[in-house]
């Protein structure tokens, strides 16, 4: 089964978005797998930015998601890498429809709530950065059988 990297952002958390945002990922389907709230290193900060480093907005990446606590989590389920990123919406919020995460809640594209991993690479590199083996909780859900 698929698995994805999720994590508030700390204007989400600031905002006091978690609630919501894991309730789309709950009523949408997916089965939660690991969830941790925490602060952010910069030297974890800046190993999962790391494709970004040379790009001009590095520092202010770093800056902001170092600047408050963040809601690490993983999540499982059919297409969840695609479907969480849909369900995110885009990340400039002038394309992000309504009825996403960004766009319901965000108007900028740095402080844009939440990051969802981009491919099942990624996803597999992220989970990995964020997350010991024994942190992920494996189980599986009763209603399973009523989704898929
Ligand atoms: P996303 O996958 O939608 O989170 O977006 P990216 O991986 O392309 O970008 C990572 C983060 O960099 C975004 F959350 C916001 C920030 N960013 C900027 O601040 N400016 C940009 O031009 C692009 C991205």
């Amino acid at each position: 089964m698929e698995r994805t990297f999720l994590a508030i952002k700390p204007d989400g958390v600031q905002r006091k978005l978690v609630g919501e945002i894991i309730r789309r990922f709950e009523t949408k389907g997916f089965t939660l797998v690991a969830l941790k709230f925490m602060n952010v290193s910069r030297e974890l900060a800046q190993a999962h930015y790391d494709v970004h480093r040379e790009r001009p907005f590095f520092a202010s990446l770093i800056d902001f998601i170092t600047s408050g606590p963040v809601v690490a989590m993983v999540w499982e389920g059919d297409g969840v890498i695609a479907s969480a990123r849909k369900l995110i919406g885009a990340t400039n919020p002038l394309n992000s429809e309504p009825g996403t995460i960004r766009g319901d809640f965000g108007v900028n594209t740095g402080r844009n709530i939440i990051h969802g991993s981009d491919a099942p690479e990624t996803a597999k590199n992220e989970i990995a950065l964020w997350f010991k083996e024994e942190e992920l909780v494996n189980w599986a859900p009763e209603i399973k059988g009523w989704l898929y």
